[in-house]
């Protein structure tokens, strides 16, 4: 077990969790057995994977751009991988509104299903809040979304990890600071940041040792909480709609790695996978950001000046897997509650879809909060806003757990892609051999 290379060792523990959580089902009291015992481990991963975070895409983003030497390098990484973003996300609603409307998952759900899951969600403290909160998050004018962007406090920024953006902000502007003061003066700052960031991969790799036994605990915690099988077997046809979707946006991934990079697409999802897998264990592309960077810059042979980048932006506002699921489950409520959907209104949910992805964050659940915005977007009816989600509610989690998969993978793979073009993809990336071995 010890020579296993870490993906395996990561898969095991999630069968083992899996197969654990279903044995506990059986017994009584096993669910809470878990959350009392077991389920803590998975949270405690999660939190120390949280607490790098924000360290980590400092000390890089800082490095990445120190190293870049001139500000037209910054201003060309930047741009390339704002428009790939753009692009990947447009492609992903796309998909997700071409299988909706095809397979047409809405119209099949009986009115039965429609009123069990009404009476178990619509007014349950889950559904609830997601709509609580994006009335929260609804912007008070269309550029609110840049002016949260601003810190006005770094320090308060930095301690608020649903505020990655204006961390990412006030990163850059310090790093884009410095390159303007010339290396010589800059070097001290810079001489601290490069070796912090050292320092935070190396707890990464620390951290990691702990992964299999972690999402053993979040993957038992996941099965024992899930639903009643029967309305997830009613929901299947939806669920297999995303996740179909989801599988389809993998493969163009893949081709856009072969095509435009030159790597073996079966590689390069073995390099990233120990990233994939802790995003399907823990639905969080802001906990799952410090494995990924480590995976392409140590695995894929991205270069630091481009993942520190990419990456970081990436994590917050680059959310394929969320926008095709948006996509997917506003078609999918409005035909299942009878609600008519123009074309010009399926345009609509492309432009909101990618801008609700932009806005979700990279955290459990995001995606269904930013879900309301879209379907207020068409002008869907307030009052069945609650049962349209309580209709997606019950098969949330799993769907969560899939989308923030492909999410890390986009991110992984623009970065791959903006490298390449840039010059910054080495051939022999630094890891040894295919393998994880974290006693370097
Ligand atoms: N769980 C979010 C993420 O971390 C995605 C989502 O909720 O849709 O990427």
């Amino acid at each position: 077990m010890k020579n296993l290379a870490l993906h395996w060792k990561i898969l095991i523990g999630m069968v083992l969790g899996i197969l654990f959580g279903l044995g506990m089902t059986t017994i009584n009291g096993g669910a809470q057995f878990i959350a009392n015992w077991i389920n803590p481990f998975g949270t405690i991963f999660v939190k120390l994977l949280k607490l790098i975070a924000v360290p980590l895409i400092i000390a890089s983003l800082v490095k990445g751009i120190s190293d870049l030497k001139d500000i037209s390098k910054f201003k060309n990484i930047g741009l390339r991988t704002i428009g790939i973003y753009i692009v990947t996300t447009v492609i992903a609603i796309s998909i997700g509104l071409l299988l909706v409307n095809i397979v047409q998952p809405g119209n099949g759900i009986s009115e039965e299903t429609i009123t069990k899951l009404t009476d178990t969600y619509a007014n349950s403290g889950g559904v609830q809040s997601k709509i609580a909160e994006a009335s929260k998050q609804k912007s008070s004018g269309p550029l609110q979304f840049l002016v949260d962007m601003v810190p006005d406090n770094a320090l308060k920024a930095m301690s608020e990890n649903k505020s990655m953006l204006q961390v990412i902000f006030f990163t850059i502007f310090l790093g884009i600071s410095m390159l303007l003061i010339g290396e010589k003066r800059a070097k001290p700052l810079k001489d601290f940041f490069d070796s912090l960031n050292e320092v935070v991969l190396k707890m990464v790799d620390l951290i990691m040792l702990f992964a299999p036994y972690a999402v053993f605990a979040l993957l038992a915690n996941v099965v024992v909480s899930s639903n009643d099988p029967d309305l997830l077997v009613a929901l299947l046809k939806y669920a297999m709609t995303v996740v179909g979707g989801l599988l389809l946006m993998i493969t163009i991934y893949m081709i856009f790695v072969s095509i435009f990079t030159k790597k073996n697409p079966l590689w390069f999802l073995k390099q990233l996978s120990p990233a994939q897998l802790l995003a399907f264990s823990t639905s969080s592309s802001a906990a799952t950001l410090p494995v990924t960077m480590e995976r392409v810059e140590e695995h894929i042979g991205v270069d630091k000046e481009v993942s520190s980048f990419v990456l970081p932006v990436g994590a917050t506002i680059n959310m394929d897997g969320t926008s095709l699921y948006q996509a997917v489950a506003a078609v999918f409520i409005a035909q299942a509650l009878g609600f008519e959907l123009s074309f010009i209104d399926q345009l609509m949910i492309v432009l909101t879809a990618l801008l609700a992805s932009i806005g979700s964050a990279a955290v459990p659940g995001a995606g269904m909060v930013m879900l309301v915005i879209v379907l207020e977007a068409v002008n869907f009816p307030a009052d069945k806003l609650a049962i349209g989600l309580a209709l997606i509610f019950a098969v949330d989690r799993p769907l969560d757990m899939c989308r923030t998969v492909v999410n890390v993978t986009g991110d992984a793979t623009v970065s791959a892609l903006v490298a390449k073009s840039v010059g910054k993809l080495h051939d022999n990336p630094v890891a040894k051999n295919w393998d994880d071995n974290y006693d370097e």
